[in-house]
């Protein structure tokens, strides 16, 4: 049995690279360890691709092509990190700012733009990819993570289940039942929380009056830790270990990652209004790529050719996105009346009806005016 000092996060979050690039711990404490070099590459090559996806699907909501894109730029360690310690049958629940960590995940980037275009609810299959569509009521994912965690384990299988969420969301009663059923059920659950300081405009002060939103595990009786999230080794290191823990059921864990949202809430939020520039400034001088990359250039594990290399290959992937993006696609209006129920009620099966025939009463006029025109 876990003692209620083992539950509690450690005092200071997480870290084994400064901001400057520095090393500043190669083993923590509770056991966690800097990853190898083959880890450290592939995290800093799956953020510089991350943040280049993320840069293109921000100018595609300028070129009309999204209706809205809420960016994760500056929170690419916890996106890239979390993404990448799943399993391909883990499974993933994702909220809307995290289109990076779906694409990390290995998911077709136009699919995973189709809800932020306004077409489905999801663009990829949710059972093929074990990862939910991207949830916009908040923290309500939370609720379905625990479900399938439970489920994952009554079937005997050894698969966890993550979940992001934002720190505003953790005021939500879904955070709270989401989290008091993962203990109770013991289910393998690591719940995220991306504290990017702010809920929109409004900033963590005025969310939770906890030493840190990690100290809310306690209450659950769930094993809590808090982690510098713009360092990428550290979130990998601590995920391993929460992951290890729901593998071998040891049930849930909390994590909150300490990051920073650099772009506006979404392209439709002026984030000028709320925060002062000085604050964003400091956040750049702690940017995730940045630090992996001065100590893997540091240490020899990456030269800057290397560097120029991926950047090529992001460029090459953001220029096939836009291509595929500006695609104009035929839309089939009944679409709407499906997967709305299992069985459709009377209601909408008389509503649908109404749509169809005004759909053919616009065909017969077009075919109409069409033929009094070749006349
Ligand atoms: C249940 C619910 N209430 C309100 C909203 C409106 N809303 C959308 S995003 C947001 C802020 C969420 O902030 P946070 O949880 O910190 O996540 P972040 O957007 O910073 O990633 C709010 C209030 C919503 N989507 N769902």
């Amino acid at each position: 049995m876990p003692t209620p000092q083992d539950l509690l996060p450690s005092s200071e979050p997480v870290q084994f690279i400064a901001p400057g690039g520095e090393l500043t711990a190669q083993t923590h404490p509770r056991g966690y360890r800097l990853p190898e070099a083959d880890r450290l590459l592939a995290l800093h090559r799956g953020m510089v691709l991350g943040r280049r996806f993320d840069k293109q699907a921000t100018a595609l909501t300028k070129q009309g092509r999204l209706a809205v894109y809420p960016s994760s730029h500056g929170q690419d360690a916890c996106q890239v990190a979390c993404a990448q310690a799943l399993r391909e049958d883990d499974w993933f629940f994702p909220t809307y700012r995290d289109s990076m960590a779906l694409v990390t995940r290995g998911i077709d980037p136009v699919e995973v733009l189709t809800l932020l275009k306004g077409d489905w609810h999801a663009g990829y299959d949710v059972a093929a990819t074990r990862t939910a569509p991207q949830c916009t009521p908040l923290a309500t994912q939370l609720v379905h993570a625990a479900g399938t965690g439970s489920a994952l384990a009554r079937k005997g299988s050894d698969a966890a289940v993550l979940a992001f969420i934002g720190d505003g969301a953790t005021s939500e009663g879904d955070f709270h039942e989401g989290l008091n059923f993962a203990a109770v059920f013991n289910a393998p659950v690591v719940f995220v929380v991306q504290n990017n300081t702010y809920a929109i405009s409004v900033p963590l002060s005025k969310q939770t009056k906890a030493p840190s939103l990690a100290y809310k595990g306690i209450g659950y009786g769930i094993p809590s830790e808090q982690v510098d999230g713009n360092d990428a080794a550290a979130v990998a290191a601590v995920m391993d270990a929460a992951l290890e823990r729901a593998r071998s059921g040891g049930g849930p864990t909390l994590l909150e990652l300490h990051t920073y949202r650099m772009d506006a809430h979404t392209n439709a939020d002026d984030a000028t209004r709320y925060r002062e520039d000085s604050e964003v400034e400091g956040w750049v001088a702690k940017d995730p790529i940045v630090r992996l990359e001065r100590y893997l250039l540091s240490q020899g594990l990456l030269d800057e050719a290397a560097v120029e290399a991926i950047h090529a290959e992001g460029e090459e992937q953001s220029a096939r996105l836009r291509e595929r993006m500006n695609a104009d696609v035929q839309h089939d209006p009944l679409e709407l009346f499906e997967h709305v129920f299992a069985e459709p009620t009377p209601q909408l099966l008389e509503q649908r009806a109404v749509v169809e025939a005004e759909l053919a009463a616009a065909r017969a006029d077009q075919d109409h005016t069409a033929q009094e025109a070749t006349r």
